[in-house]
């Protein structure tokens, strides 16, 4: 029998309350808000002022936004795949209240953004599920994550991004080839953005 205690599932209003309790200092390293993660697994029945589905690509939805981080929910059909991308150097943590998704990472040996060119290699691939969140290696910090059709089912992940940020680093691995991005909203504090 497992002794592991169960965490309590809290609501997503609550587990945003509780964020905005941690000082600046929390969020320059990783390790207190990915504790925070792990023993604070939200509700899923909580997300759904935050749940827009599109085939044709994983929606962003703005959960809660302060001048130190931004909170977002993004759902991803069966298959759906980000691009490999950065966070701009900075600190990235995700749980995945619905489902299960991939992290795949990789090491940049080479970039040279002005001219649009990269060499990177695959590194670690992680799962991420309803009690395994992540936190992205400031060291390593480009990755793609994807719901593989394998998977099968639906999933939801509530994004930590500190500082808030609009705008990464985009790569294609294959063609050795970079670019910046901006990065939108598909809704906002549970409405749709204009
Ligand atoms: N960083 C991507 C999602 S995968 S971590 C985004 O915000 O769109
Ligand atoms: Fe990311």
């Amino acid at each position: 029998m497992s002794t592991q205690a169960v965490s309590r599932q809290v609501s997503i209003r609550n587990f945003a309350a509780e964020l905005r309790k941690f000082p600046e200092a929390a969020f320059d390293r990783t390790e207190q808000i990915f504790n925070f993660l792990q023993n604070t697994p939200v509700a899923p029945d909580t997300l759904s002022p935050y749940l827009t589905w599109d085939r044709q690509h994983y929606t962003r939805n703005l959960v809660d936004k302060t001048p130190l981080y931004e909170l977002v929910a993004i759902c991803w059909e069966v298959g759906q795949i980000s691009s490999v991308h950065n966070h701009r150097d900075q600190n990235c943590w995700m749980a995945v209240p619905v489902g299960r998704l991939r992290v795949e990472n990789y090491r940049v040996l080479s970039q040279d953004l002005d001219k649009g060119t990269c060499q990177l290699k695959s590194a670690e691939i992680v799962e991420m599920n309803p009690t395994h969140p992540c936190a992205v290696d400031p060291l390593e910090p480009v990755h793609r994550v994807l719901n593989p059709r394998e998977f099968n089912q639906r999933a939801v992940s509530l994004h930590v991004y500190s500082r808030p940020f609009d705008t990464c680093v985009v790569y294609s691995p294959e063609q050795g080839t970079c670019g910046e991005i901006k990065l939108h909203y598909t809704t906002e504090y549970g409405k749709k953005t204009k």
